[in-house]
């Protein structure tokens, strides 16, 4: 089954019950990537994940800055800051992988979020590019040079850990099919495939992979 070398790693990010249908930041349609990840988890030598892990009183939940509501920005330690429902607390059952996902094969988890004035979309740096997940170093300890990235959210977490990817001298591929974007505003999801191509990161449908990698 394994056709890709450990050279690539296929890197999961926050495929977490809080965006899955009925989580608390529910990505729609997030369900439909589970079905494409289990057939592609046994093509890989190397595979990774990022874990949203915050503490109850994060600085990105609108519910901790009395009268706003979740979409809104703010302010949040000179950053800009959108606004979302409570979700993936440290230790709850939102923050946890669902049981259907194999991790049986995962080499290591990166957590992320952890700050509470700081969010971080990306698997690699937090959002002020201050706080650093180990990412990057375990996948150059491990000779990784090209990374695969799947899961949720397209237009957040996806996108920054690609863009990141890239700028950090990955070659970076994002399976399209096994991602699914919040979409906040419609066309969300369509903007963050045109800013990731124009990084130079390659978005295609998994059944293609194979004439990449
Ligand atoms: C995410 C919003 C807030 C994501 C995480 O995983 O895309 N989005 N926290
Ligand atoms: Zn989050």
């Amino acid at each position: 089954m394994r056709t890709i070398n450990s050279g690539t790693a296929l890197l999961l990010v926050d495929i977490q019950h809080d965006f899955l249908p009925g989580g608390a930041l529910a990505v729609p349609h997030g369900d439909e990537i589970l079905p494409i990840i289990a057939s592609l988890q046994p093509q890989f030598d190397h595979i990774v994940a990022t874990q949203d892990w915050h503490p109850a009183h994060h600085g990105s939940f609108s519910t901790n800055h009395p009268g706003t509501q979740p979409g809104q920005q703010i302010d949040l330690d000179g950053l800009s800051q959108i606004l979302w429902p409570v979700h993936c607390v440290e230790g709850t059952e939102g923050a946890d992988f669902p049981d259907t996902l194999d991790r049986s094969r995962w080499k290591a988890v990166f957590k992320k979020g952890q700050n509470p004035k700081v969010d971080s979309y990306s698997g690699f740096f937090d959002n002020a590019r201050r706080g650093d997940t180990g990412l990057r170093t375990h996948l150059l300890l491990q000779g990784v040079r090209r990374v695969c990235i799947v899961g949720l959210a397209l237009d957040y977490c996806v996108k920054y850990t690609a863009i990141d990817a890239r700028s950090l001298g990955f070659e970076t591929l994002v399976l399209t099919d096994a991602t699914r974007a919040v979409n906040l505003q419609p066309e969300d999801g369509k903007r963050a495939l045109e800013e990731m191509k124009a990084a130079g990161i390659i978005c295609l449908d998994s059944k293609n992979l194979t004439r990449y990698v």
